[in-house]
């Protein structure tokens, strides 16, 4: 992953530089010998090494050990300058770092308080970004103030691996929103309180603890927040994206399901009674794992700590009871066992205990107890002659009560959510609104299924948003220096996307097609994949599968499990489930299962959660390109979700994911290091000190100097990865992270003198470095020799 190669530094002993370690990945240290394209370097481990000169970076000798809060305040934006600059900050508690405009927030895993609180908000309100430390904050004080005074809709985008601290930050970002677009006076239950009381409501039933993070989100989340002419928060929308249904009903150690069902067996007395509950490891969908409690969670706190905030969001105390009633009922369905039954192949609850809990299900949710068990153990099949109805076996029994859980508990989810935003409500007036995106991170698991194939299809569209948007900012950057900039463009992920969204043919067209015909299984699916893509760039059949296949993504090389996909693309809902349920006589149960329209009961019970996620995307895409992006790239210091624990590896990796690098490299392609005039005279007045005259300005000198230096005017650093070049196109195509296929164009490139700023290409500050030190290792040899000889 190389962003600025060293070969045309001037590397001497004493230079000091980053080299790659097996260990931290990267290590600094001191050259004490040159031997032509062999270096040898003595690390600050005490090891010595000897490397290629094109593997070894300088470093920045004067970078403060407290780091720099701006990354293109490095001199040097190569990779371990990056991983050494945020290791410093982290090791001071400053999590924040900016890349430009992009905000590094690197999960402290210890309560920060006093960087969060009032005083702290009053603090960003209205200054300049940039001015203070990096802070959410101070991102979301620049998007409102763009907001109300161009009137352009913002967006913050949020992203991160499981557990980095999106939605932290998410939760931040909405409290400084919230604090600048509330209201003076308490108004009762006001919008602003509203919007940041939903986020507990869908913690409890969309959060879970994983092995990733102890309190995960199981869903993507955009939260549109509308203002008025005034600035005020007049309305929200709150979109959500993929729930883990599967976590329902299958849950492994040490993980829980979802918050709720843990809250709610921890109930005062009365509800438990009411729900006929008792300890959580009485329930199979619970103690399938031997995690029951969270360090530091009360649940019976929570219990009561959800209801209040599900009262501020509007949802009345009778429909509070209803929906833990709901989530009571999953609890004893998930009790329902099933054995033989008198019939061939035919199931009935398996004893008295199955029984017991079953007709606590019917009692819950309002609905007959032969109905229930009938829709869990019989299939009616309707034929243009007869309707037959067929057994299922207490296998295919228990499959159907696990569809029951999940369709109800995803309705419930889904019911949660219209309901918080039609009570907030809708301002149809609003000009402008703020979004806020919390959404999973690229995922590359040992085993990967359709989860992970959304998932990372999401973050594929979002880095081409990211990218497009990078250069743009680069481009702005030049404009206001009025520097000539070149004229970048680049070829993006777009073939990836063409890979799985392209209809017909692309991946999501075909596992519909596969799910629609009777007979496909996975194999005959991932065979027809083989066969249509089997010339495609970015997907590969992997050696020793038959079924799984690799996408090439901007990431890295995923390899997907193809064994669930077929099912886990299918979305419908039993017709007997549907019919039992929406007939209960619970209207709030019976409102989760609507009837369905004629035409669509009729027709393919099948609909496509591939599609439909494809769709929801494409929507959410446009929504966010009619607005004005920001970034917060979240990291995760380290695997044991504690303090103070920096993991190089682990951090480089989320950087390339997060298109971090990715957005240096774009840079690096244009003028990466920027400094302004009178600290570029200060480092390499040196280097031609004739031009430190005092007589001219600063402005004159520093181009007399480069013109000294010879970096004036038309000149690229030759580093690796110039593979043709004409006097005005340069086609440099950046190596690094395998799938990156991006390709940087650099037409015409002439000044490098900005208004303020000295603009320089990659490798150059490197090389003036290398003759600053030559020149100052030969006054110091004058010295040393003056001094010797006066001795
Ligand atoms: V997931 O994809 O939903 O699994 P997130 O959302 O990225 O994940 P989350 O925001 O939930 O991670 O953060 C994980 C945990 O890290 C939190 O529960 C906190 O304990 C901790 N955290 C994250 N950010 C901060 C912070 N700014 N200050 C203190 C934090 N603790
Ligand atoms: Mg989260």
């Amino acid at each position: 992953m190389i962003i600025v190669k060293a070969a045309a530094v001037t590397l001497v002993v004493g230079s000091l530089v980053w080299v790659e370690d097996p260990e931290v990945t990267w290590i600094d240290g001191e050259v004490v010998e040159v031997n032509g394209d062999q270096i040898k370097v003595l690390c600050t481990s005490g090891k010595t090494v000897v490397v290629k000169a094109s593997n070894v970076y300088p470093k920045d000798a004067e970078v403060p050990s407290c780091g720099v809060d701006d990354m293109t305040k490095l001199a040097y934006l190569h990779e371990p300058g990056v991983l050494q600059n945020l290791k410093s900050r982290y090791d001071m508690n400053e999590i924040y770092t900016y890349t430009g405009n992009i905000l590094i927030a690197v999960n402290p895993f210890r309560r920060l308080p006093h960087l969060y609180d009032s005083h702290m908000m009053a603090q960003y309100k209205g200054a300049a970004f940039g001015e203070l430390s990096p802070h959410p904050f101070a991102v979301a004080d620049a998007a409102y103030r763009l907001m109300i005074n161009e009137g352009i809709s913002q967006s913050i985008l949020v992203s991160g691996e499981s557990g980095a601290g999106k939605t932290e930050s998410t939760k931040c970002l909405m409290r400084y929103l919230a604090y600048m677009g509330g209201r003076a006076v308490a108004e009762g239950r006001s919008v602003e309180q509203q919007v940041l009381e939903s986020n507990p409501v869908l913690e409890a039933f969309g959060n879970a603890k994983t092995v990733r993070n102890n309190n995960s989100s199981r869903f993507g989340k955009f939260v549109e927040i509308q203002f008025d002419q005034r600035g005020r928060i007049s309305g929200a929308a709150i979109r959500t994206y993929l729930l883990e249904r599967s976590r329902v009903c299958q849950v492994s150690d040490p993980e829980r399901n979802y918050h709720c069902f843990y809250m709610l067996c921890a109930a005062p007395p009365e509800d438990i009674q009411r729900f006929k509950l008792g300890n959580p490891r009485t329930f199979h969908y619970l103690n399938q794992s031997n995690c029951f409690e969270l360090d530091g969670i009360d649940d019976a706190k929570e219990y009561v700590a959800t209801r209040r905030a599900m009262d501020v969001v509007g949802i009345s105390s009778e429909e509070q009871d209803a929906i833990f009633r709901v989530v009571a009922a999953i609890l004893h369905l998930g009790n329902v066992e099933f054995a033989k039954g008198k019939e061939m192949d035919s199931s009935v609850p398996k004893d008295e205990k199955s029984w017991f809990h079953l007709r606590i299900v019917a009692e819950l949710l309002m609905c007959d107890v032969k109905a229930l068990e009938d829709s869990l153990c019989k299939r009616v099949i309707v034929t243009r002659d007869e309707t037959i109805t067929k057994w299922l076996d207490p296998e295919a029994a228990a499959l159907s009560r696990d569809a029951l859980a999940k369709i109800v508990y995803s309705r419930l989810f889904d019911w949660l959510v219209d309901k918080i935003n039609s009570s907030i409500g809708q301002d149809p007036d609003s000009k402008s609104l703020i979004g806020v995106l919390d959404i999973y991170g690229f995922e590359s698991f040992k085993t990967n299924s359709f989860e992970q194939f959304c998932i990372n299809l999401t973050n594929e569209k979002l880095q081409q948003h990211f990218n497009q948007h990078v250069f743009k900012m680069e481009q702005e950057e030049y404009t206001k220096e009025e520097i000539d900039w070149s004229y970048i463009e680049f070829v993006d992920n777009q073939d990836v996307l063409d890979l799985i969204e392209k209809k017909p043919g692309g991946i999501i067209a075909l596992l519909d097609e596969a799910c629609m015909f009777p007979r496909s299984t996975h194999e005959t699916f991932a065979q027809k994949l083989y066969q249509t893509f089997k010339n495609h760039k970015r997907f590969t059949k992997p050696k020793l599968s038959r079924s799984d296949f690799t996408i090439c993504h901007y990431a890295g090389d995923v390899t997907y499990q193809t064994e669930l996909f077929l099912d886990k693309n299918k979305d419908y809902v039993v017709a007997e489930h549907q019919q039992l349920l929406g007939a209960s006589k619970c209207s709030f149960v019976a409102s989760l299962f609507p009837p369905l329209a004629e035409e669509s009961s009729k027709s393919s019970k099948f609909s496509s959660i591939g599609s439909r996620f494809k769709q929801q995307l494409q929507a959410l895409l446009e929504t966010l390109s009619s607005t004005e992006p920001h970034y917060i790239r979240c990291v995760k210091p380290n695997n044991l979700l504690k303090p103070a624990i920096f993991e190089n590896k682990s951090v480089l990796q989320q950087l390339r994911c997060g298109g971090v690098m990715e957005a240096i490299r774009i840079s690096c392609a244009g003028y990466p290091t920027r400094k302004p005039f009178d600290e570029f005279l200060d480092r390499f007045g040196i280097l031609a000190s004739e031009v430190l005259d005092g007589s001219s300005e600063e402005v004159t000198a520093c181009k007399r100097l480069l013109e000294k230096v010879g970096l004036e005017g038309y000149q690229l650093s030759l580093r690796q990865g110039i593979i043709g070049s004409t006097l005005d196109s340069i086609l440099v195509p950046i190596t690094g992270i395998a799938a990156a296929l991006l390709e940087i164009y650099l037409l015409s490139s002439k000044s490098c003198i900005g208004k303020t700023k000295v603009f320089l290409r990659a490798g150059q500050m490197a090389d003036l470095d290398g003759r600053r030190s030559e020149v100052l290792g030969r006054s110091a040899s004058i010295i040393q020799r003056k001094v010797r000889s006066y001795l």
